[in-house]
């Protein structure tokens, strides 16, 4: 089945929040945000803005009812800061006004005062100064310390990735309407439409019962709006509630910069040690995670960087640690992987930096180390339906690894101004929220008597696909064309205390319930034809809208039955619920089965770069990925290529800069430069692993948001490799993004003893 919403999208009719047809009256909210970064506000005056013809009013932290407090994990982050300021971009005020326009006019006339305060934009600096979002965490397998000794090979280094901006296409917006008794209806452009009711209830001080949150469609999230999406949204309903007219907010793309929070910039310390015969002995690694001003979710993806620090590898001894370490940046947020690429760009910049000294491939040293069954992870899960070294084997019978690389040797030795170079980026990413408890969801069907059926579950389609994958769920189920299944919005009333789309695991929890409910309902349906006939609900199967009784076709159709079953005051509602079983954490010990499985894959990356210019072209990504039982191969092929190419963006292109200001200087898309379509491997071929699946997935079809995203860290490595190969002094700096100017000054660059005699 085609993505349902393909049409829709490309002929411009999809909905979005800025097309919600607005009601009358409606005003527009503008946030009036600090121009620095740290320091106390000494005063602010409004009185000019508020003269301009148009504005409404301005609200600031006086106007809450509530608590003025937004953090979801901790409660360290003002919905507008009150006295002092944590970041540049951080909300004050909002206008309202009766248009955006006059808004950002009345923005400019807003005089403010701040007594500026040290700036801290760097993460080992902000450890050093003890300014941490919580205390540091460690898991450890083994016994490091012991094993040095033991090791034929050390290797110690740093390396660091930025961050990365969402760039979703539809930018961050809620509009809220007014409804009688004060009641209010959000519509949101979040992946977590129960964030935004349950942190507005809070900072309006009323019921989250009170508070509807309707999400249709996200033009893009990649975890940009699992917690981010909230403070627009409760800025509109706080409107809405003072004024009692409809509000809506949408932030400007360079409003949407500057403001929200990014992928969070790594910088890391790595020693890895090996056997005699190459195997990994010990790894210790040291995160400092560049968190922003305030936690927002950095615990929860400084967990997951933990729990991916040791990628698709088995290490027997393992120290990780990381700290969270608060700057005075916007708060960084999820971004698909979620603190997952960082770790495993560390542990990938230490095997690349051992092979390069032991004069070896680094992908021997990959392939010597991979996952298998049986072994345990640094944090205590078992491996198990492991498939790295299936995998590795179809990437070698399907594409000959070591042809590759003599082929591209050869081309090295017979071209002297641009130079080839390839990678294998082996991933294993564990799927499941790392937080147990929000692994749940729910799912309402209503069957209608004239035999279509609405599907409500607590999914956000944000482009992924989920409502695809939903609707071809309800369609198997019942064994109903498609089309008579209509996927309604993901609403808080419907479905409620859901756990945001994120962590790959959307299609999963929220197919599994909706599956309960399609086969409670099925059941239902079958008993009630098999009263009519006079059998056994087991004998009775429906295929195609039609009833077969004991493999008998029927003359009654789907559609007669339902009616039936309502004219026997049978229920054609049901509620599905889905928890994931098995898996648990303990955060004391720091061990435990938090995943419900593992997805499993390998790219193979080549690269061609112009030596004197210091531009690079891919020439192709070839990927070997285990998708279990793919349910929908476009959509999922969609999600392989959408997330490499943006892994590509992340680790060669999309440069985040602030200034020691604290100030966003790629601040718009002039400045930030982003995959286009110039900039996409010429050839991209995924292979699916033939496999069984895994029953925790849905349908057997494993989760596929996240675990591509991290093939685009193989675009790292082999830039260098193919600088290497015409400038053999290069000395790797592991300090993601590899731009082209970085690409330009590696060739260049020459070494310490050259340099002294030149
Ligand atoms: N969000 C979250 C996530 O709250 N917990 C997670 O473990 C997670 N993992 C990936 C992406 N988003
Ligand atoms: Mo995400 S990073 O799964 O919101």
């Amino acid at each position: 089945m085609k993505n349902i919403d393909a049409k829709g999208h490309v002929t411009g009719k999809s909905i979005y929040v800025d097309d919600i047809p607005t009601i009358n009256g409606t005003l527009y909210g503008v946030i009036f945000d600090s121009p620095l970064a740290h320091g106390h506000i000494e005063s602010v005056d409004y009185s000019k803005a508020l003269t301009l013809p148009g504005v409404i009013t301005i609200l600031t932290h006086e106007d809450i009812p509530g608590e003025n407090q937004i953090g979801g994990i901790i409660p360290d982050e003002e919905l507008f800061a009150s006295k002092d300021v944590h970041f540049a971009g951080q909300p004050i005020a909002l206008i309202i006004a009766e248009s955006n326009q006059i808004g950002f006019e009345a923005r400019k006339l807003i005089d403010i005062n701040i007594l500026e305060k040290e700036v801290i934009v760097d993460p080992r600096e902000a450890q050093k100064k003890d300014q941490l979002i919580l205390p540091p965490r460690t898991f450890e397998l083994g016994d490091t310390e012991n094993s040095w000794e033991k090791c034929a090979h050390i290797f110690e280094g740093q390396a660091d990735s930025n961050g990365q901006e969402h760039l979703y296409i539809e930018t961050q917006g809620a509009y809220a309407i007014p409804l009688e008794n004060g009641h209010i209806r959000i519509s949101s452009s979040t992946q977590g439409p129960t964030a935004v009711q349950r942190i507005t209830a809070r900072v309006l001080n009323m019921g989250m019962n009170k508070i509807e949150v309707d999400v249709v469609r996200l033009g893009g999230g990649f975890g940009g709006k699992e917690d981010q999406a909230t403070p627009w949204a409760v800025m509109a309903a706080l409107g809405v509630q003072i004024l009692n007219k409809p509000v809506k907010v949408i932030l400007s793309r360079m409003d949407d910069m500057r403001l929200t929070g990014k992928r969070h910039p790594y910088s890391s310390d790595y020693k890895i040690g090996f056997s005699k015969d190459l195997k990994i002995m010990a790894y210790e690694t040291t995160f400092f995670q560049n968190a922003g001003a305030a936690a927002d979710l950095s615990p929860a993806v400084m967990e997951r960087t933990l729990f991916h620090a040791t990628n698709s590898y088995f290490i027997p001894n393992v120290k990780a640690t990381a700290y969270s370490c608060k700057t005075n940046l916007p708060p960084n947020t999820a971004f698909r992987g979620f603190g997952g690429p960082q770790g495993m760009f560390v542990i990938e910049s230490a095997l690349a930096h051992a092979a390069q000294e032991l004069g070896v491939s680094a992908y021997q040293l990959q392939k010597n180390n991979l996952l298998k069954n049986g072994n345990e992870f640094p944090y205590g899960q078992i491996a198990d339906g492991v498939e790295l070294t299936k995998i590795w084997s179809e990437m070698e019978s399907k594409f000959d690894i070591e042809a590759v690389e003599k082929e591209i040797n050869y081309f090295n030795s017979s071209n002297t101004d641009i130079k080839k170079g390839f990678s294998l980026m082996p991933v294993t990413f564990g799927i499941s929220f790392t937080k147990t408890p929000m692994n749940q969801a729910r799912a309402l069907v209503h069957i209608y008597t004239d035999g279509s059926v609405g599907v409500s579950t607590g999914a956000v389609e944000m482009g992924q696909g989920v409502n695809t994958k939903m609707l071809q769920i309800t369609a198997q189920v019942f064994s109903l064309d498609p089309k008579r299944v209509r996927l309604e919005s993901t609403n808080t009333t419907r479905v409620a205390n859901t756990s945001p789309s994120a962590a790959s695991s959307t299609a999963d929890l929220n197919g599994k319930a909706l599956h309960q409910a399609c086969s409670a309902l099925l059941e239902r349906l079958k008993n009630c034809a098999a009263d009519h006939f006079g059998a056994q609900s087991k004998d009775i199967e429906i295929k195609s809208e039609t009833i077969y009784c004991q493999g008998e076709r029927t003359d009654i159709r789907w559609n007669d039955l339902v009616l039936m079953a309502f004219l026997k005051r049978i229920c054609l509602t049901e509620n599905g619920h889905y928890a994931t079983p098995r898996i648990n954490f303990n955060m004391e010990k720091e061990k435990g089965h938090p995943f419900a499985y593992h997805v499993y894959g390998l790219a193979l990356t080549e690269i061609t770069v112009d030596c004197i210019r210091g531009t690079s072209q891919f020439d192709s990504v070839k990927i070997v990925h285990d998708f279990g039982k793919t349910m929908n191969p476009s959509v999922d092929f969609g999600q392989i290529e959408g997330g490499l190419v943006q892994g590509i963006g992340w680790m060669t292109m999309e440069e985040i800069s602030y200034n020691d200001k604290g100030q966003l200087l790629s601040n718009s898309l002039s400045t930030y430069k982003v995959p286009d379509i110039y900039s996409v491997p010429k050839d991209v071929i995924i292979e699916p692993l033939k496999t069984e699946g895994n029953d925790m997935a849905i349908l057997k079809s494993k989760a596929v948001g996240e675990p591509p995203l991290m093939y685009g860290i193989g675009a790292y490595f082999a830039i260098e490799n193919a600088v290497r190969a015409f400038n053999p002094n290069f000395n790797s700096t592991f300090d993601a993004p590899f731009t082209h100017e970085k690409i330009l000054m590696g060739l260049y660059e020459i070494s310490e003893s050259e340099r002294v005699d030149s």
